[in-house]
C-alpha cells in the first residue's frame, strides 16, 4: 500500500502539477486513471491511510452496497469487468474495498496517491491561473486544475446530542469504524440512528450483543435485499451483454438496470393486480419496489398505496404490534428519502435482546457518563454507536478553505445553498471541478455511473482546453443561475420536497434547506452535458493563452 510522504520531504517551493485530485475513492481513482491517459502530471491527496473512500471509512458491521454488485462497478475497462468476480448479490464492504485496491494496483495509480494527507486549503492565484493546494502534512502544490473527488457522504455529522462527550463507555461512529472491528459479545449496546448505516449495523450486531437498544427518531422505509451468493447466471449474462447493459444504465433514470421502472399507474391498476405487482417486486428485492408503478414518485395518493403495502409488510413481520407501529414511517412519502435495502431488519425486532426507543415519545435529554437519559428514564450502556449520517454533498467541500477569484470563499458563496453549473463547476472558481457535485444527479443515481460520466467530462474538457491552448474554464454567472433555477424547478415538482432528508440538508441544524442533487435523471443530464460540449462548452467561458495574445 502506498505511503504518504514524510513531512520533512515536503517541498519548500510548490510542486508544479497539471492537476490535484482531492480524495482517493472511486471518483479519485478513475479521475487519476483518465489524467494518466492524457499524459498529465497529477497527484491525489487522501485523508485516509488507504484508497476506497466511502468503503474505506464505512467498515461498520454489515456495511454493504444497496445496488447490485455488477452494476455498482466500473464500466470503463472491459478487461477489469470481465476479470473481476463479485461473490455476493450486494457486495459487502470488504469486497468493495478489495475492488478499490485492485483498481489502484491494476491501473498503476498508487505512486501518485498521497495517503494520510488531508487538503486544508485550495486558493486560486489569479495572476498565474493556478490553484495553490496546501495539505495538513505541510505540502504546498501548484496545479492548473483542482478536482474535488471528495465524496457526497464523507463528512460525518458530529453528534448533536447534549452531553455527547460525557459517556465513559466505548463510543463508535459507523462512519469511522475501527479497522479491526469491535467485539460486542455480551455487551449492552445503544445505537442512535436508523438510516442505512443504522439499519445494517443493527441487523448484524443484534445476534452478537448482550442487549441492543435502538434510539429511533424517524423510522425508515426498508425493503428486503434478498442478498446471497451472486447468481452465476446473472453474472454471466451481465458479462455477455455488458455493453448493452452499460449503455442502458447511462441512458436511464438513475443508472440502475435492476430498477426496471414500470410505466403502469398504481391509481389505474385494480387492487388485486396492484397487490400482485407489489408482492412480485418485494420478492425481487431492492429499489425496484419503488418503481413498481410510475406514479409512486409523483402522486401522493399513488405513493400512499406503496406506503400501505410496506406498512402491512412490517406488521406481518414484527410480532409486537406496538413495535411494528413505531417502525412504520408515517411522516413522509415512500422513497422521498433514500430507502434502505436490508437483510432481515424488521425480523430483528422479534429478538428478546433488542428494544426500540421512539425518540418522538421519549426524546433524549442528555448523554450521561453511564449511558443515555431520555425524558422518562436513564439507560446504562457499555457502548454507544452513532449512526447519525453525514453533512451530505457540501460538507466535505466546506471543510476545505476553498477560495476563488477575489478571495471569495466557496463556503460563503454557498451560504444560502450550493450554486453550480451542471454540478460540475462554480462561477468565480476557475478550473475547479466537483465530481458528482450538488446540482448533478449524484446521490440520486448509481454513483459509479455518475462518477464515470463526470470524470470523462472533466478529462475531455481538460484535453479540449489543451488542444485549443486555453488555460482556464469557468462557468458564466448567467449559466450557473439558469442551471440552479432549473434544478430547483425540477425538485419543486417532486415528492422529495416533503421529507426532512439529507438531500435537502434537513439533517444538519442550520443548513439551508435546498434540494441539492439534480432530479431529472442521468440520461437526460448526460444529454445536456453532451449538448453543452457540442455547442463549444456552452455556458462556460474559456480563456487563457489564446485570448491573451
Ligand atoms: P442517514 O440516512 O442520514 O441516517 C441518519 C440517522 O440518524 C437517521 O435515522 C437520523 O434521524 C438519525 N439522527 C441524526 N441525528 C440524530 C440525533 N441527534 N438524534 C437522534 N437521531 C439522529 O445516514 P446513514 O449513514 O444511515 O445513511 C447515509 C446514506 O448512506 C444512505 O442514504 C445510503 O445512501 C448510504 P432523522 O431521520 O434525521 O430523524
Amino acid at each position: 500500500m502506498a505511503q504518504s510522504r514524510p513531512v520533512e520531504a515536503a517541498e519548500k517551493a510548490p510542486d508544479e502539477l497539471d492537476a490535484v485530485i482531492v480524495g482517493a475513492g472511486f471518483a479519485g481513482l478513475y479521475m487519476l486513471h483518465r489524467l494518466h491517459g492524457l499524459g498529465l502530471t497529477a497527484r491525489v491527496f487522501e485523508a485516509g491511510n488507504g484508497v476506497g473512500g466511502t468503503w474505506f471509512w464505512n467498515r461498520y458491521p454489515g456495511a454493504r452496497v444497496d445496488i447490485e454488485s455488477q452494476e455498482y462497478s466500473f464500466s470503463f475497462s472491459e478487461d477489469l469487468e470481465m476479470d473481476w468476480e463479485w461473490t455476493e448479490r450486494y457486495a459487502p464492504q470488504p469486497e468493495l474495498l478489495a475492488y478499490a485496491n485492485h483498481v489502484a494496483d491494476r491501473f498503476s495509480l498508487r505512486s501518485d496517491i498521497h495517503l494520510n494527507t488531508r487538503v486544508v486549503s485550495a486558493i486560486f492565484d489569479e495572476a498565474a491561473d493556478r490553484w495553490a493546494v496546501t495539505t495538513d502534512q505541510g505540502q504546498v502544490v501548484s496545479a492548473r486544475y483542482c478536482i474535488m473527488a471528495t465524496g457526497c457522504l464523507s463528512a460525518a455529522k458530529q453528534p448533536d446530542v447534549p452531553g455527547a462527550g460525557q459517556f465513559r463507555g466505548e463510543t463508535y461512529s459507523t462512519a469511522a469504524w475501527p479497522e479491526g472491528g469491535v467485539d460486542f459479545t455480551g455487551k449492552k449496546v445503544a445505537i442512535i440512528g436508523t438510516g442505512s448505516s443504522g439499519v445494517q449495523t443493527i441487523t448484524t450486531i443484534a445476534p452478537q450483543v448482550g442487549e441492543l437498544t435502538v434510539f429511533q427518531r424517524t423510522p425508515n422505509f426498508s425493503v428486503p435485499a434478498h442478498n446471497g451468493p451472486i447468481d452465476p447466471d446473472v453474472a454471466a449474462d451481465w458479462k455477455a451483454n455488458r455493453e448493452t447493459y452499460r449503455q442502458m444504465e447511462r441512458e436511464s433514470g438513475i443508472g440502475i438496470m435492476a430498477l426496471d421502472p414500470s410505466e403502469a399507474l398504481a391509481l389505474e391498476t385494480s387492487r388485486e393486480d396492484r397487490e400482485r405487482v407489489f408482492e412480485e417486486r418485494w420478492a425481487r428485492g431492492g429499489f425496484c419496489v419503488a418503481t413498481a408503478f410510475a406514479d409512486i414518485g409523483a402522486d401522493l395518493d399513488a405513493n400512499n398505496l406503496a406506503v400501505d403495502f410496506i406498512a402491512r409488510k412490517i406488521r406481518s413481520i414484527v410480532r409486537n404490534p406496538d413495535v411494528a407501529e413505531r417502525l412504520i414511517p408515517k411522516t413522509y412519502p415512500f422513497a422521498s428519502k433514500r430507502i434502505c435495502v436490508d437483510t432481515g431488519y424488521f425480523e430483528v425486532y422479534n429478538r428478546d435482546n433488542i428494544s426500540l426507543v421512539d425518540l418522538n415519545e421519549t426524546p433524549i435529554e442528555t448523554i450521561t457518563p453511564a449511558g443515555i437519559r431520555t425524558r422518562d428514564r436513564d439507560h446504562a450502556f457499555d457502548a454507544i454507536i452513532f449512526a447519525i449520517g453525514f453533512d451530505a454533498m457540501t460538507g466535505a467541500l466546506d471543510r476545505i478553505d476553498i477560495r476563488g477569484r477575489g478571495g471569495l470563499r466557496l463556503k460563503d458563496k454557498w451560504a444560502e445553498g450550493p450554486l453550480t453549473y451542471l454540478g460540475l463547476m462554480v462561477a468565480g472558481f476557475p478550473n475547479l471541478f466537483t465530481i458528482t457535485g450538488p446540482g448533478s444527479p449524484s446521490v440520486l443515481s448509481n454513483m459509479i455511473v455518475s462518477i464515470e460520466q463526470h470524470a470523462d467530462f472533466i478529462a475531455d474538457c481538460i484535453d479540449h482546453l489543451a488542444s485549443r491552448q486555453f488555460s482556464v474554464i469557468e462557468p458564466t454567472p448567467a449559466a450557473e443561475k439558469e442551471w440552479v433555477t432549473h434544478v430547483n424547478e425540477l425538485a419543486a415538482g417532486t415528492l422529495y420536497m416533503q421529507a426532512n432528508s439529507w438531500y435537502l440538508g434537513a439533517n444538519i441544524p442550520g443548513k439551508p434547506r435546498v434540494f441539492m442533487p439534480y432530479p431529472g435523471g442521468v440520461g437526460v443530464y448526460r444529454e445536456r452535458c453532451e449538448a453543452v460540449v457540442a455547442n463549444g462548452y456552452e455556458g462556460f467561458a474559456l480563456t487563457g493563452a489564446s485570448t491573451a495574445v
